[in-house]
């Protein structure tokens, strides 16, 4: 986090394995004999008695699990900055994802340059100046707490270590420093730069979370890192990053994401502008890819998955510790992954399933009983599995491991790749869906229920008035407990395995509640139609199966479709979406509904109402997932596939009338192009990845080319399809019937 201050710059640093102190497990040993109980009291309507009994022997207190914590500071103390800087700019150059602040001050232009560079693994900050020799600067690191603090590794660098809690890791961040012209030298625990032209200086961080000697690597990396030199390291970070950020363009009416103007524009007066009532769908495309660039810089093969603050927390006692919040925040992390072309970001979220395996296995065996593996609403660095905490309105929640096991699935759905179905997917989605099969209990209607169980993190209103949070079968359990099930049932049908537990899973599916109307006409957030505590709660859990699960589907089941609207309007009315992250679930719902009018109005409001200056989502606090859900929201806007037909511009709304999109994914493994004019499709590309029959769905009715050849067109009022070949790109035209203006122009 560069704060860009002139006389005494702070960065603010994370590494992301920094977490404090140990795991931590806590299953309560007395579950298994109480669980019949609580379940029987559950279903003979006694609330209180049951939920006193439920903390009693499920939540075990007090094992809060540990803060994800910051690193420290780099602190740079430029000598004989005085007075006030003129022609000042802050940016972060998405494309290349390179921070720069540039000034000038008593005539002298100083630059300073900033990244973090996967290719090198170390941060890089340049400095210069316009004068020669005219740069003096102090670089000291902030010490953490308790740490033992900083000193002289090297004549050019320092070096900092310690600990993170009694059994936490341990840390070491080293900082080295070269100049161009002048010296370098220390000075207790400063480096010292004089009279130089320009200098580098390079950081690197680590735990023994990844490395028995973290002090070595960092010396290590930099050693490397200073051989290569600023241009070379420059290089090389570019050509890394922007191979992945480069997959995707996205061109909104005025602009894509640089905007019409971005000097004279800067982000924060593009934000007032817009709460002010100014149009501005360059800067939806900005928000689209700033979401793709944090994910990229929070999320690569081989660190750890992004957490509520992904890797910008700047406190030891950050909100819900910064950790990993399952019950939405961690998955809606993830929405963007694959529309948005990272599918490589997604596995950070895949390693950390697989170490929270052995810690579920255990909680599923000795709280419940079962097989398989579980997880409640929270994990952290360690992969813990308990119930966390004794707040009963998110504590006793069994769903957290089945719902990221859906993002095994997705991984699958988008890429279609066979052996991460088969080696890393089909296995843990296999132990998640034995567990809930485990888990689940025949109700006295036949049905097969979760619980205890809640809806995250609402309360319910018995029919006596009684409020509750724990009940038996919520609807999201159903849900997400039908989504994964069918799930390992294409999966093990696909891989040509497991027939017999497909057989298990087939006959249990049938007696699985399915989402429900209730009185209002809304869908049914518990399996009674119970009337909610807080009708403008920022859940809308019940809503799982709209997005991001596919029960609910705009055109094939319209009675459901039209009760998820009525669902949401209701949540709105009584002041829901007020945290960013349940704004951003809002727009997805809308782009799945197909409106996008109403996505449009609810992204505005992402922007004008829960976003910081440098568009950060705002919880508040600043916590990350509304961008990552914002950025999904976008893409579910622009195209959608998640019921085996790719529907090309369902949600986009009038503001955005004319745009172009480039490297889009979908189910299937489809790259997606698409262009459009006065709100109507003109122009897209399909390329397809296997050979593999296309459905695509449009408002306008289209034509499918390969090359010039003619291949398809749509059926009246509905979709066109074909048989596509792999490594063939299929080009779709818009039928220009009706606009005469638009179709002169083509032609010429
Ligand atoms: C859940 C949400 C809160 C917050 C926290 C991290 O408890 O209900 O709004 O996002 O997670």
């Amino acid at each position: 986090m560069v704060y860009g201050s002139v006389a005494a710059e702070k960065i603010q640093l994370n590494e992301d394995s920094l977490w404090h102190g140990g795991p931590n497990p806590g299953d309560n040993p007395a579950a298994p004999a109480h669980l019949p109980h609580i379940r029987s009291l559950l279903a003979q309507g006694k609330q209180g008695e049951a939920e006193h009994l439920a903390r009693m022997s499920l939540t075990s207190s007090p094992k809060y699990l540990q803060p994800y914590q910051p690193l420290g500071e780099l602190l740079i103390w430029m000598q004989g900055h005085q007075g006030t800087p003129v022609r000042y700019v802050r940016e972060l150059n998405l494309r290349d994802a390179v921070a720069s602040v540039n000034y000038t001050l008593g005539q002298v232009a100083y630059g300073r340059q900033y990244f973090s560079s996967a290719a090198d693994q170390v941060m890089v900050v340049r400095l210069t100046a316009g004068t020669k020799g005219g740069l003096t600067l102090g670089v000291n690191l902030m010490r953490r707490p308790f740490d033992p603090g900083t000193a002289a590794c090297a004549p050019d660098a320092i070096l900092m270590r310690g600990q993170c809690g009694p059994d936490g890791v341990r840390y070491a961040v080293a900082v080295q420093a070269v100049a161009e012209g002048g010296t370098v030298r220390t000075s207790g625990d400063f480096l010292s730069i004089e009279g130089a032209d320009a200098a580098m200086l390079l950081l690197a961080g680590n735990t023994t979370f990844r490395t028995p000697d973290p002090e070595s690597l960092c010396k290590e990396q930099l050693r490397r890192a200073s051989k290569r030199g600023y241009a070379s390291l420059l290089a090389r970070h570019v050509r890394e990053y922007s191979a992945y950020y480069g997959r995707v363009e996205l061109e909104l009416g005025n602009g894509g994401e640089y905007g019409p103007d971005p000097v004279s524009l800067p982000t924060d007066v593009r934000l007032r502008k817009l709460r002010e009532g100014a149009e501005d769908p360059g800067l939806f495309a900005l928000y689209f890819q700033y979401g793709r660039y944090l994910l990229l810089s929070s999320s690569r093969p081989g660190t750890l998955a992004a957490n509520l603050q992904g890797i910008w927390n700047a406190s030891f006692t950050p909100p819900w510790e910064s950790k990993y919040t399952i019950n939405v925040n961690t998955q809606m992390n993830y929405w963007p992954a694959e529309p948005a072309g990272l599918p490589e970001c997604h596995e950070p979220l895949f390693d950390l399933l697989e170490r929270m395996l052995p810690a579920g296995r255990e909680t599923a065996s000795r709280l419940y009983g079962c097989r398989g593996f579980v997880a409640h609403h929270n994990t952290d660095l360690w992969g813990q599995t308990h119930v966390e905490g004794i707040l009963l309105s998110s504590s006793i929640w069994p769903m957290g491991a089945a719902w990221l096991c859906l993002h095994l699935w997705e991984h699958y759905r988008f890429g279609l790749d066979r052996s991460f179905l088969a080696r890393r997917a089909y296995p843990l989605m296999k132990e998640a869906a034995l567990f809930l099969l485990d888990y689940v209990t025949e109700d006295e209607r036949g049905r097969l229920v979760t619980g205890p169980s809640l809806s995250p993190e609402n309360r319910f209103v018995r029919p006596n008035g009684e409020t509750g949070t724990l009940c038996m079968g919520p609807s999201m359990d159903s849900q997400i407990v039908h989504a994964l099930w069918t799930a390992c049932i294409e999966a093990a049908r696909t891989l040509g395995l497991d027939d017999a537990f497909r057989g298990e899973l087939e006959t249990a599916l049938a007696k699985l509640p399915r989402p429900a109307v209730g009185k209002r006409g809304q869908i049914m957030e518990w399996l009674e139609d119970w009337d909610e505590a807080e009708p403008g709660h920022r859940h809308i859990s019940q809503l799982f199966a709209l997005h991001p699960g596919g029960q609910i589907h705009a055109r094939r089941t319209p009675e459901l479709a039209e009760a998820a609207r009525r669902t949401i309007v209701a949540r709105l009315a009584h002041g829901g979406g007020h945290t960013g992250w349940s704004r951003a679930w809002i727009v997805n719902f809308w782009a799945r509904l197909e409106e996008g009018e109403e996505a449009f109005k609810h992204l505005r409001r992402l922007l004008e109402t829960s976003s910081y200056p440098n568009l950060f989502d705002a919880h508040p606090p600043f916590q990350i997932d509304g961008n990552f859900g914002g950025a999904a929201g976008i893409a579910e806007m622009l195209l959608q596939s998640h019921a085996e037909e790719l529907v090309l511009l369902p949600a986009v709304p009038a503001v955005w009338s004319e745009g172009r999109a480039r490297g889009l994914r979908a189910r299937g493994g489809w790259t997606v192009d698409l262009a459009w004019k006065n709100g109507r499709l003109t122009e897209a590309a399909v390329a397809a990845a296997y050979d593999r029959r296309c459905t695509v769905r449009s408002a306008v009715p289209v034509a499918i080319y390969q090359e010039e050849t003619y291949v398809s067109e749509s059926k009246p009022g509905g979709e066109a399809e074909w048989q596509a070949e792999r490594g063939r790109t299929y080009r779709i035209v818009g039928s220009m019937q009706g606009d005469e203006t638009e179709r002169e122009e083509r032609c010429r």
